[in-house]
């Protein structure tokens, strides 16, 4: 898989948001995923404009979005349209099947509604794939597991990794397309899973709260994933939309090197 390009891996999927994600990157040279862990609405859509022609998904923490209302979940498909992305809503589900059917539906987010990619924990067990699944696949949506996490002592390691990758075979690739994960768990594998990737700067680092930074070259060309998720390392830089869209720049253009070198390697 990590020899293969992103356009000629769209027939090995059949869920049509992955299919998108794979054309988007195609067509945009873009493995880049803005991270806006903003607050409120207009700021959100200040970085779309900023960045959105850079990037081929957007990544959202709803939750955390004061006046979030359903006209603003329509103008961010809007952008989705025009700038070219996948919405993926970074809820992170963690409940038993019945409850996140109604977490993913219902509520003032009504995730399922606008996000064409989500994430879950595989800490509940196949339940919460078969749950989020009852309400995503009709729509056409998909999902990620989290077999592995950026942050500091972490408890996602070894055989809980392992076992989300079994879980994914188990569930079947309609509705799971991937994982977030820090790199590709087994390069050996024939499935084609999407592996997208947090913890993301262009220095090695990290912050106060256990975040830890590799570089889209650790992670597209060493680590062997798919796409790259940036957030502050983004919208953080100071000089509003233009010096976002200059950073987005840097990140699309280290991102899609990695890989074009990544495609060298035999
Ligand atoms: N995220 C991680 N690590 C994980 C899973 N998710 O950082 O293992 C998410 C965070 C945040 C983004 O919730 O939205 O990715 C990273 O943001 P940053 O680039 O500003 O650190």
């Amino acid at each position: 898989t990590t020899l293969k390009t992103y356009g000629s891996r769209v027939s090995l999927h059949s869920n049509p948001t992955a299919k998108r994600l794979l054309e988007i990157m195609e067509r945009k040279q873009s493995n880049l995923c803005v991270s806006i862990d903003v607050t409120n609405t207009a700021e959100v859509l200040e970085i779309v404009r900023g960045v959105g022609s850079k990037v081929c998904m957007v990544k959202t923490h709803a939750d955390i979005i004061s006046d979030f209302s359903s006209a603003f979940a329509d103008e961010l498909v809007r952008f989705s349209k025009e700038l070219d992305f996948i919405i993926f809503e970074d809820r992170k589900f963690a409940d038993i099947g019945n409850t996140v059917v109604h977490q993913y539906q219902s509520g003032p987010l009504a995730i399922a509604s606008w996000a064409h990619l989500t994430n879950a924990h595989p800490i509940p067990g196949p339940g919460i794939i078969t749950g989020l699944s009852s309400v995503g696949l009709p729509l056409g949506r998909a999902l990620l597991l989290l077999g592995e996490m950026s942050s500091k002592g972490n408890l996602a390691t070894g055989e809980y990794t392992k076992k989300t990758m079994q879980m994914a075979k188990e569930a079947g690739r309609e509705f799971v397309v991937g994982f977030i994960a820090m790199s590709r768990v087994d390069p050996e594998e024939e499935e084609d899973w999407l592996m997208l990737t947090p913890g993301v700067g262009l220095v090695q680092g990290g912050d106060k709260m256990g975040q830890q930074y590799r570089t889209p070259r650790d992670v597209i060309l060493d680590s062997g994933c798919d796409v790259i998720i940036v957030g502050r390392g983004i919208y953080g830089v100071k000089g509003g939309k233009d010096a976002m869209e200059a950073e987005a720049e840097k990140y699309r253009r280290a991102g899609w090197e990695a890989y074009e070198e990544r495609l060298k390697r035999t």
